[in-house]
């Protein structure tokens, strides 16, 4: 299931969103990711269950994460969670969700990197690599080099976050990505999947 967390990986956002999540998660699968990270920051525990309940559903045949909600995670059966640094801890995550789910760890520099695969992280996020709007209180840009300093110490999955776009992904890539994810420039177009297919196309 691990080897899928690579390539375009998606993550919701329906304050950018033109069509709303369930439109934007039918067309990622559509276009072929492997993973749909659930991320809702603004819902009541109500709507993030019903939703996430669809969502689970659309995603039936790739990986379904929720962001941060360990308990709608449980609730609706999800393959797992993303959680970062203020998030719940990962050794009560992992108590909590058990051995089986995968568990990604946000990461900002290579010590908490090194921290997060000792610990047991399925895969790593690593943000926010460039300047991004989307996150208020993602801090301050890493750099592109924080890539290929913790790929050169880290044998887990690494997913680049922040603030990437068309004309920033080929060197997200080719400083040893296995991933990445873009939420504006994705999900605030016209054509969700025409977008997805272009960043697919850097792998
Ligand atoms: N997490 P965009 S940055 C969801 O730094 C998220 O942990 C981040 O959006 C982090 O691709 C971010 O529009 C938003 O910059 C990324």
């Amino acid at each position: 299931m691990l080897s899928k967390i690579k390539g375009y990986y998606f993550i919701t956002d329906s304050d950018l969103s033109k069509s709303g999540n369930i439109s934007d998660v039918k067309n990622a699968v559509e276009s072929g990711v492997g993973v749909v990270q659930y991320r809702n920051k603004s819902g009541s525990t109500k709507e993030m269950y019903e939703e996430a309940v669809k969502l689970k559903e659309i995603c039936k045949n790739i990986i379904f994460l929720i962001n941060d909600r360990i308990d709608i995670a449980i609730a609706v059966d999800a393959d797992g969670v993303h959680i970062g640094q203020d998030d719940m801890p990962y050794k009560i995550a992992r108590k909590m969700l058990g051995k089986n789910k995968i568990i990604g760890v946000t990461v900002h520099n290579v010590q908490e990197a090194k921290d997060a695969e000792k610990i047991g992280a399925d895969y790593l996020g690593v943000s926010p690599v460039f300047s991004t709007d989307t996150k208020p209180d993602a801090g301050k840009p890493a750099g592109i080099n924080i890539i290929k300093d913790i790929k050169r110490i880290c044998k887990i999955p690494l997913i680049a976050i922040g603030g990437i776009n068309l004309l920033n992904a080929e060197e997200v890539v080719k400083a040893g990505a296995d991933g990445l994810c873009a939420i504006s420039a994705v999900v605030a177009k016209d054509d969700v999947k025409a977008e997805i297919i272009k960043f697919q196309k850097l792998f």
